[in-house]
Parts: C-alpha cells; structure tokens; sequence
C-alpha cells in the first residue's frame, strides 16, 4: 500500500508540475501565451525561452526583466543581422503596443537563461518570472520542447555571442600546468 501511495503522490506532483492545456497566463492586461523552452544538452551552460506576450489592454507596457531559479541569470535577448550574420544582443525591454501580439521565438526575440543549473529535459517544466513595467510581475511555468532539429543552432549561436559569461570550460587545464616535472 505504501508503494502505491508514494506512486499515484508521484503522479500528482508531475501534473500539478506541468498544468496545461491551455498554456497561458495573464499578468494585468498582458497574456503570455504558451511558454515554452528547447531542451537543452548535457553540457549546455545556456538556454532559451519563447512565448507570445498579447497586450489586450489600451496603454502601452514593456517587459522589463526576468529571472528563474533554473539559470543563474535571465536577459532579455534580440537576434540582428549583422553584415550577414546573426548574433544576438541583449535588450533592455520588449515594447508591448496596446493591442500587440509580439512572439518571442527562435531566430528572434528570447528570453535567454544564462547558467543553467541542469539541463532543460524535456518534457519538464521550468518557473519564469516576468516583470512588466505596468502590469508587474507574473511566474509563468516554460515546457521544455525537444531541442529541434534546424534549431538546435540557437546553442551554436552562442560561440558568436559577446557575452563574459565563460563557453569554454573544456579549455581551462590543458597546458597551463604541468604535474610532471
Ligand atoms: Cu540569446
């Protein structure tokens, strides 16, 4: 009886985890529509997060910010055609029109998870919390998608991305010391 219980408590936790099937949710007059995040691989320090931010209301709104348990630091990020490449930049805000429809998604706008604890499996589902100039701030839960066979480039993109954070962790203890003196 104890194994059944601990199972169907198992059960729950994985739906309560993963709510969905109308995936939205609304902060003020801003809906986010369908959170959503590729897996990531084993050795990923970043990720992405996608979504639709609708404004349905009659004033101008921004996201402002975001952050997650699930990565060290969360940025707001653009891709621009750079002389033929694409590289991203991160942003200071996503600019929400009254009755704009603005969809974060591969190759474009993202939020970008910068540090992530583990690995996004998916399947899973992470906690973002997006803060809005107006509309405050809101914990939306992102499902990891499969990584996406065209896609899967959006890690590759990092190698052209300025950031400080460290890519090369393999790097660090070739040659610089030396146990066999
Ligand atoms: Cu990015």
């Amino acid at each position: 009886m104890r194994i059944v219980s601990i199972t169907v408590a198992t059960v729950m936790a994985a739906l309560l985890a993963v709510p969905a099937l109308a995936h939205g949710f609304k902060a003020g007059a801003i809906e986010i529509e369908h959170p959503w995040a590729r897996a990531t691989a084993a050795d990923a320090v970043n990720g992405g997060a996608f979504m639709v931010l609708n404004n349905e209301g009659k004033e101008a709104d921004r996201l402002v910010s975001a952050t997650s348990p699930a990565a060290e630091r969360v940025e707001l990020h653009t891709h621009i055609d750079d002389g033929g490449v694409m590289r991203m930049r991160q942003i200071n805000a996503v600019d929400l029109a009254p009755d704009a429809k603005i969809k974060l998604a591969p190759g474009g706008l993202h939020v970008m998870l910068l540090g992530l604890k583990a690995p996004l499996v998916k399947g899973k589902a992470i906690p973002l919390t997006l803060t809005f100039e107006k509309a405050g701030a809101v914990t939306v839960e992102v499902s990891v998608q499969g990584a996406g066979d065209t896609k899967a480039d959006h890690e590759g993109k990092h190698h052209d991305h300025d950031h400080d954070h460290d890519h090369d962790h393999g790097d660090h203890d070739h040659g610089d010391h030396d146990h066999k003196n």
